[in-house]
């Protein structure tokens, strides 16, 4: 399956075969549990999209290259696509044949045992986000400082929390950066972040560990990247990604995560150039002011490590994602997430898998972790959360395991902290083997971001 123009298409691991199977029973009589949902049946546009299932032939599937499609799942042997008009009319040129299985998804996933009271109920829109960063600084104020990275495109603020010791001088300490909601679908990442943030800043008086990682680290979490995603796929259409540049010709959003700058645009499998792809690059490389925001930030600092929040799949994947090949720094990158899947695995007993991104899971080009890796030579992880596939509840987590994910998540969080902290002077710069488009790794200027 790989090499399909794919922005998510479950891997076919022995692993994931047999959960399938198994899973097969548990989705018979737990369907309507399983599509449960966030969202109010009354307040959602499900937008132009539908989802088609096609067979999951090799005949079937080799036509489809080229076409920039929304893969959702992979189920019994068909393939599950959510598809836009366009999409369809280019299915039915090629005859190819396609069911429509729009209603049977959207009735059970819209359906009327959604448990939350709100649009999105116990997960963060854009103004809540804001709310909880400024309450979390006013109870703070020593260790803990709003910083506005920039506007996204429609004028919402890009929100950083800076975390450190001393927090309102220019230490220029060794610094870790997490982002949650590239992709704006998907919510659950905007929690761990938040939950981050909270767990750092309560427990400074409290556990002499996080106090001496907060003494001598910068934390830094940007926990929505994607602004004006968010709020349209809470408002507007559940199921959005990118972000909401008006491409022109009826056609809305780059996908963030194939916008930035280190081997961008290498090809037409890892991203796309056509606009209406969930793939599209953008015009250029750091076209939009969300990733440029991301951008300007790890400039301006000194960052020795990055996790970026996605989900779903349960997996840390670290570069390259370009291509399948590994980097020279292969058993560094996999050694600290092996370390860190070991350390969350107790947690909970779930197992999140460890693949180099572009061999394992599927192409990107243009995404976030090669470019922090590519550029900088920093450690850099792409964490999908929970849950596992699309039989679990795929972008839709429920509000119950909010907390379980942020908890498995943690020990990881502050492993990489740790050695961001404790080891990455003596390892870094890890080598990066490919052509820069930008600068190497540098000390950071001592220079404020804006506010
Ligand atoms: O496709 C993506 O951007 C990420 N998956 S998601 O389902 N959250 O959209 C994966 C990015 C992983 N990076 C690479 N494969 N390079
Ligand atoms: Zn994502």
């Amino acid at each position: 399956m790989k090499g399909l123009q794919t922005e998510r298409y479950p891997r076919s691991s022995p692993r994931l075969q047999k959960k399938k199977e198994r899973l097969f029973l548990i989705l018979i009589l737990c369907l309507p549990l399983l599509f449960v949902s966030p969202v109010s049946p009354a307040a959602q546009d499900y937008g132009d999209r539908d989802i088609i299932s096609l067979s999951g032939t090799e005949d079937i599937l080799s036509k489809l290259n080229g076409l920039s499609l929304d893969f959702l799942m992979e189920w019994k042997g068909r393939v599950y696509i959510v598809a836009s008009p366009t999409d369809l009319v280019r299915l039915q040129e090629r005859n190819i044949p396609y069911v429509l299985e729009s209603d049977r998804f959207y009735r059970r996933l819209f359906s009327e045992t959604a448990a939350q009271t709100s649009l999105n109920g116990a997960f963060h829109s854009y103004a809540e986000t804001e709310r909880e960063l400024m309450t979390l600084a006013q109870d703070h104020p020593l260790i803990a400082r709003v910083v506005d990275l920039g506007d996204s495109l429609e004028g919402r603020n890009i929100y950083a929390l800076k975390i450190s010791r001393n927090v309102h001088l220019d230490e220029n300490k060794p610094a870790m950066l997490i982002t949650g909601c590239h992709h704006a679908r998907e919510w659950i990442s905007v929690e761990v972040a938040l939950l981050f943030c909270r767990h750092l800043l309560e427990n400074d008086a409290l556990n002499a560990d996080i106090k001496a990682l907060i003494d001598s680290g910068e934390v830094w979490v940007v926990p929505v990247v994607n602004p004006d995603g968010l709020e349209y796929s809470i408002h507007s259409y559940r199921y959005w990604r990118k972000n909401r540049r008006n491409n022109g010709t009826a056609s809305f959003g780059v996908d963030l995560n194939r916008n930035y700058g280190h081997m961008w645009g290498y090809d037409e499998v890892g991203s796309s150039s056509d606009p209406d792809s969930e793939v599209y690059r953008g015009t250029g490389a750091f076209s939009e002011p969300e990733s440029q925001a991301i951008r300007d930030l790890f400039s301006r600092r000194d960052f020795r490590a990055l996790i970026s929040y996605h989900s779903y799949s349960q997996v840390i994947l670290y570069p390259w994602g370009y291509k399948h090949d590994p980097s020279v720094d292969e058993g560094l990158l996999a050694g600290l997430a092996r370390q860190m899947a070991d350390l969350m695995r107790p947690v909970n007993g779930r197992d999140y898998g460890v693949e180099r991104a572009g061999d394992g899971f599927y192409l990107t080009n243009g995404d976030t972790t090669d470019w922090a890796y590519g550029e900088y030579g920093v450690p850099a992880y792409t964490i999908e959360l929970p849950p596992v596939d699309q039989l679990y509840g795929g972008f839709f987590n429920s509000e119950a395991d909010i907390q379980s994910i942020f908890a498995e998540n943690l020990p990881a969080m502050l492993f990489l902290l740790n050695w961001t902290v404790s080891d990455s002077g003596s390892d870094l710069p890890f080598r990066s083997d490919s052509p820069k488009t930008d600068t190497k790794r540098k000390p950071a200027k001592i220079k404020s971001p804006r506010r």
